[in-house]
């Protein structure tokens, strides 16, 4: 049986695309494999994620530098890890979590954690000369639907918008590189039909535009009128929204602006979700009801379940147990899988056969604090997720990803597949709900 051997790991405080810090780790193998990993980081957190470990030092970086998870790589870690034999990602990761001992990773923290796991796959991977995806997976043949965050609102951006994330899901296509064609035809657009109406395109975290708006109608206005100017239909590009409605959420409802004024109470907020999905091609709504607030989950994936995908982030923050009873007490119909929400390689891979066994939509995801490394691509392709949110086409943070992804249709050549039927179902019954009025 083929087992792996550390020889040597290190790790390092670089920067992410807020410039502000995070882990770089390597893992190198006896047999000479080496594997790298730069972990992201999130700005709209949800309240149930590991733990990033930040050093709280306020004389650098106001508080945020990593010194003391990099110190628990090279010094805590590599005490235990290094020479040590493992059988398989699987045993590295349970090894390692074992060494913290706590349910959410707060000793060494969950970006140590994560950086030293995906560094050891990938030199695994490289030890059984198996690009990641086809070690994940030796039947990896299947591109992700991308979700490209266009506008952005909320936390990532200095607009008035609430809604943080208003994304093109170029869907009914032959082929990924078709669809990424598509969004980037249709983001030129989108930026000059911004010009002309706002006098600026702005810039969000992402890298999506924020110009000064203040209505999701008029983001979605604008999305929709870039996708009627390029040479591609509303039935070939949809629109995902990721509401991350846990951070306008108070008490008693949900604000629909920044300015904190215009609240719903969760049945106004229910019908006003209910009228974006019926008024523009939304496909996919993420993040619709706060973390703590189950009843409006329950109530809005009643209603809307069959029309559109309902997809939970900061709900189930990529961990089993929190799918579980997601699952049981029928929350959501797909879940966004972001690594660092759990701090390991193995817990996504579980959280994602899970959410499949379960017929759960499955996309992969980026950070808003991003680096150039690309593993979510692979994870992708590798866990057949069929779905990837990661950000537009502007920025080499974000590129990274769909040039990977590109690379690996490339490597695939005529095995490579794109699920062009995902949204068929939906899409007919979200017309035939609107005909019916
Ligand atoms: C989200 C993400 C990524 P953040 O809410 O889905 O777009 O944002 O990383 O800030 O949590
Ligand atoms: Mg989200």
């Amino acid at each position: 049986m083929k087992t792996f051997t550390v020889a040597e790991i290190a790790a390092a405080e670089v920067l992410d695309s807020r410039g502000t810090p995070t882990i770089a780790c390597k893992v190198l193998l006896k047999d000479g494999s080496v594997g790298f990993m730069q972990v992201p980081s999130g700005a709209s957190t949800g309240q149930y994620e590991a733990t990033e470990l930040r050093d709280a030092d306020m004389s650098r970086y106001f508080g945020k530098g990593v010194l003391q998870a990099v110190w628990n790589i090279e010094s805590y870690l590599n005490a235990y890890i290094k020479d040590q034999t493992f059988s398989s990602i699987d045993a590295f990761d349970r090894r390692i979590c074992e060494l913290d001992a706590t349910e959410q990773k707060s000793r060494l923290g969950a970006n140590a954690l994560l950086g030293l796991s995906g560094a050891f796959a990938r030199a695994a991977a490289r030890s059984c000369d198996r690009p990641l995806y086809a070690f994940l997976s030796n039947d990896a043949h299947e591109l992700p639907i991308p979700f490209m965050n266009v506008i952005n609102g909320g936390r990532h951006a200095d607009n008035q918008l609430a809604i943080q994330e208003f994304m093109l899901v170029p869907h009914g296509f032959n082929a990924f590189s078709d669809a990424v064609r598509a969004g980037a035809e249709i983001t030129h657009y989108l930026n000059e039909i911004l010009v002309a109406q706002y006098g600026r395109a702005g810039r969000g975290d992402e890298g999506g535009f924020a110009p000064d708006m203040h209505d999701a109608r008029q983001a979605l206005d604008a999305i929709t009128q870039a996708i009627d100017k390029s040479a591609y239909t509303t039935q070939q590009v949809g629109i995902a929204l990721d509401l991350a409605a846990s951070e306008y959420h108070s008490g008693q409802g949900y604000f629909i602006d920044k300015s904190e004024k215009n609240i719903l109470d969760p049945v106004k907020w229910i019908e006003y979700i209910s009228m974006l999905v019926n008024d523009y091609p939304v496909l996919s709504l993420e993040d619709v009801a706060a973390d703590n607030d189950e009843q409006t989950w329950k109530s809005i994936t009643r209603q809307l379940n069959k029309q559109v995908q309902i997809v939970g982030d900061d709900i189930f923050v990529t961990q089993e147990k929190r799918l579980s009873s997601g699952i049981q007490d029928g929350i959501a119909n797909a879940i966004l899988l972001k690594p660092n929400q759990v701090g390991s390689i193995s817990e996504t891979i579980a959280t994602t056969s899970l959410a499949q066994k379960n017929g759960y939509g499955t996309i992969v995801s980026h950070r808003s604090g991003e680096t150039e490394d690309a593993i979510i691509a692979d994870i992708a392709v590798g866990l057949a997720c069929r779905q990837i949110k990661t950000g537009p086409l502007r920025q080499s943070d974000r590129l990274a990803k769909y040039n990977r992804l590109l690379w690996i249709e490339k490597e695939l050549g005529h095995a490579a597949t794109f699920p062009n039927d995902y949204y068929l179902n939906r899409r007919a019954l979200k017309q035939k709900v609107a005909e019916q009025g």
